[in-house]
This record gives structure tokens, C-alpha cells and sequence, in this order.
């Protein structure tokens, strides 16, 4: 066997935030090499898979991940030597096993999808394939359309802003390149009306602009404003994308909110839902992820039921993707579409599986980076062998985000005429 697994071994790296994350290491018989870096959100669901994190006060303000580095050295590699790496759902089963837990807390989600996702590169190299072929088949030949993120609130942005993440959509562009030209126009648009009434273009955690605007809707005023200088029309070419990340403004994760940051006041599940269908109406939105917090599952269905016609209702902490909560989803009618992250789940191919059954129901689903990122273009890849047709991975901005437009950029060029780019 030509791929078999000789090396796996993990380090400590820094994020986009510079907090510490795990690097994977992977060698193979025939003198394949991979590495592959893991992500880290900051606006968290509680049903995530845990990232194992040291708690050593002395070392990243209790930050460090040196026990699961030392898990995959001592305890996962072991383990899964000697094994081909083209046998990424039995290497991902060994690695649950090994862990035993529910959510991954043994040996740290973020150590098993290192290792996850070294194990697939290295395997996608070994065979000669690049790796959104190795994972989605010869049919895989879709590029995403790119929710860009352009202005950043919430957990993400120290500002007056409630809504986590503004996106501008290009659903009217020919092809991915001219939709992120697009969308990148309108953010360095969006960059000089902020400079012109004085404010700050300082950017977030996804570089998206964290401005002090007065209100969530001044917000949107802004962007439309945007995506007209810029030379486009709203609705038409450029779309806009929501993610509340509600339970980040919610008080008790279920039906009360407090928009604190905006001074937009408390709010029942009711009224946010009441606002929210008014903004459906007023602009051109297309999808809107966590317009509820993850518990109120009551009101992301009257959510559903009320817009969910007319756009995506994307599931991001309510689902982290996992099947088990898809699945309720599904059942309830509680959306319409899954946000897909990786490190909610900890596997490559439990991800594909959160995957399948979203395709299974006639869902739709978007593949999504976290807050902290590092220079690993996976996702690109994994976007286009997924075939969903949508990627949020931030903005026209900040290395860490631009490396995986740039990925796609390539897999673009190299698929030719044989691309196809649709919302
Ligand atoms: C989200 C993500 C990514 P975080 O809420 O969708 O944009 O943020 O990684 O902080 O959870
Ligand atoms: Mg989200």
C-alpha cells in the first residue's frame, strides 16, 4: 500500500487572533507530506465539540494547547499508524473511539480535526487529486458564491453594533472572480463613505469595518449605500447576508434579548422576529444565519414560517453541526439551512455527513470559517467538494481570510470552462 500513515505529529501555533491552535503533521510511505491548521471560534454554541484548551494561567492567559498537541503525538498517532490515509472515515471513527466522550472533550476537538484534516490532504496528495476533487468526486466543479463580510459587530468587533456579520452576496455575478471583484469593489467603497462621515474603517475579527454607527439599520443604510457607488444594484447583483449570532445579545438563551450595544433596548423573541420580517421586506436580503438564540427553537420555526419562503434561515449554534440537532431541525421545521464549520464538530467526515443529510432534506447549506483563522486553505477546497454553492470566509481583508479567495481563485482557473457558479 502506497499511502499508508508513518508520521502523524501536532504543534502549537497562533491564530488570526493570536490565540494558540494546533498544526497537524501527517507523512505517508511514499513520501507524501500535509499539514493542516485548526480554526477557533469566539461566539461559540454550547453543543460545540470542545476545543481543549491547557488552563495554565502562565502560559496565553490559560490559552495554550499543549495537551492536545500531546494527545495526537502520544495517543492518536499511535493509534492510526500503519493505517492508509484514504480511510478517512474509519481514521475519524478510530479517533471517537479513542476519545469516548459525546463531545470530543478527552482528546480535544481540536486535536482530532487536525489530524482529520491532515489525514484528507494527505491522502488527496498521495492519489494525485487536489483535494476538493479527492473529497467531492469529478463532479465537484462548483464554486461557491462568497457571503463577504463587511461590517463586523457583536462579539466580533468592539463597536455599537448588535449583528455579528453584514455580507454583501454577489448572486448576480457570472463567475466567482467577477463576484468577488464585486463584492471586493464595494467593500473599498463602503470604506470611503465610512471615512467620509468621520468614522472609524478599522476592521473586526473577519475584516470586516467595525464602525460606531448609531443603529443595526444605519448599518444597512450604509452597505446599500455601498453597493450603489460601487456601480452595482442591490438585489440584483449584490445581495446582502445577515448573521445575528443572537445568543450573543440574548439574557437567557431562549426568548429575551437585550440589543445593549446599539442601545437598541430589550426585546422579546417576538419583536426581533416582528423587526426582522420588516427587514426582509425593506432590503435585499437573501439569507439570515442565528436570527435567534440557539435555545429558542420556538422562535427561529415562527422565524421559518414567517420569511423562511422568501430566504435562507441558516442554523449556525442551534445545529453546530451536528446531525443529532439537524435532525430535530429537519423534523420541527426550526429552518431551511445549515451553517457547516468543521471545528463544531471536531471531523471531516462527520461534517460530510451534517452535509448529506441537509441535502437529503432539499436544505440548503453553507460551509463557513470561525472568527479565528490561520493561513490553511482547506475550507476553500472543501466548499467547492461540498458543492452547497455558498462560503462565508470574511472579508476583502486580513491575510487569513484572503488566502482562502485566493484558493478558490485557483481552483477557478484550473477547472476552466468547466466551473459553474450559481446562487
Ligand atoms: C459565526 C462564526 C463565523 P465564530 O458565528 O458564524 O463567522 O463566528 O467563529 O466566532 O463562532
Ligand atoms: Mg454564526
Amino acid at each position: 500500500m502506497k499511502d499508508t500513515i508513518t508520521a502523524v505529529r501536532a504543534m502549537e501555533i497562533l491564530d488570526s487572533r493570536g490565540n494558540p491552535t494546533v498544526r497537524v503533521f501527517v507523512e505517508l510511505n511514499d513520501g507524501t507530506k500535509s499539514s493542516a491548521s485548526v480554526p477557533s471560534g469566539a461566539s461559540t454554541g454550547e453543543n460545540e465539540a470542545i476545543e481543549l484548551r491547557d488552563g495554565d494561567k502562565d502560559r496565553y492567559l490559560g490559552k495554550g494547547v499543549l495537551k492536545a498537541v500531546a494527545n495526537v503525538n502520544s495517543i492518536i498517532s499511535p493509534d492510526i499508524l500503519g493505517m492508509s490515509a484514504t480511510r478517512q472515515v474509519e481514521i475519524d471513527r478510530r479517533m471517537l473511539e479513542l476519545d469516548g466522550t459525546d463531545n470530543k472533550s478527552k482528546l480535544g476537538a481540536n486535536a482530532i480535526l487536525g489530524v482529520s484534516m491532515a489525514v484528507a490532504r494527505a491522502a488527496a496528495q498521495s492519489t494525485g487529486l487536489p483535494l476538493y476533487r479527492y473529497l467531492g468526486g469529478t463532479s465537484a466543479r462548483r464554486i461557491p458564491v462568497p457571503a463577504m463580510n463587511i461590517i463586523n459587530g457583536g462579539a466580533h468587533a468592539d463597536n455599537s453594533v448588535d449583528i455579528q456579520e453584514f455580507m454583501a452576496v454577489p448572486v448576480g455575478a457570472p463567475s466567482f472572480s467577477e463576484g468577488l471583484r464585486y463584492v471586493a469593489e464595494t467593500f473599498h467603497t463602503l470604506k470611503g463613505l465610512l471615512k467620509d462621515r468621520g468614522m472609524a474603517t478599522s476592521v473586526g475579527d473577519e475584516g470586516g469595518f467595525a464602525p460606531n454607527l448609531e443603529s443595526n439599520e444605519a448599518v444597512m443604510d450604509i452597505i446599500m449605500q455601498a453597493i450603489e457607488k460601487a456601480g452595482y444594484v442591490p438585489g440584483q447583483d449584490i445581495a446582502i447576508s445577515l448573521d445575528s449570532a443572537a445568543s450573543s445579545f440574548s439574557t437567557d438563551l431562549t426568548s429575551e434579548y437585550d440589543l445593549k450595544r446599539s442601545g437598541g433596548g430589550k426585546m422579546k423573541s417576538a419583536d426581533l422576529i416582528e423587526m426582522g420580517a420588516k427587514w426582509v421586506e425593506k432590503y435585499p436580503i437573501v439569507s439570515w444565519e442565528d436570527p435567534l438564540a440557539e435555545n429558542d427553537w420556538e422562535g427561529f420555526k415562527k422565524f421559518t414560517e414567517r420569511v423562511g419562503h422568501k430566504i435562507d434561515i441558516v442554523g449556525d449554534d442551534i445545529f453546530v453541526t451536528n446531525t443529532q440537532y439537524i435532525a430535530r431541525g429537519i423534523e420541527e421545521k426550526t429552518a431551511n439551512s445549515v451553517l457547516i464549520k468543521l471545528n463544531q464538530i471536531g471531523t471531516v467526515s462527520e461534517s460530510i455527513d451534517a452535509v448529506r443529510m441537509c441535502r437529503d432534506a432539499g436544505w440548503r447549506y453553507f460551509i463557513s470559517h470561525r472568527s479565528g483563522e490561520t493561513e490553511d486553505t482547506f475550507l476553500a477546497d472543501f466548499a467547492v467538494a461540498m458543492d452547497g454553492g455558498q462560503l462565508k470566509t470574511g472579508s476583502a481583508s486580513r491575510s487569513e481570510r484572503i488566502a482562502k479567495y485566493n484558493r478558490l481563485l485557483e481552483i477557478e482557473l484550473e477547472l476552466g470552462s468547466s466551473a459553474l457558479y450559481f446562487w
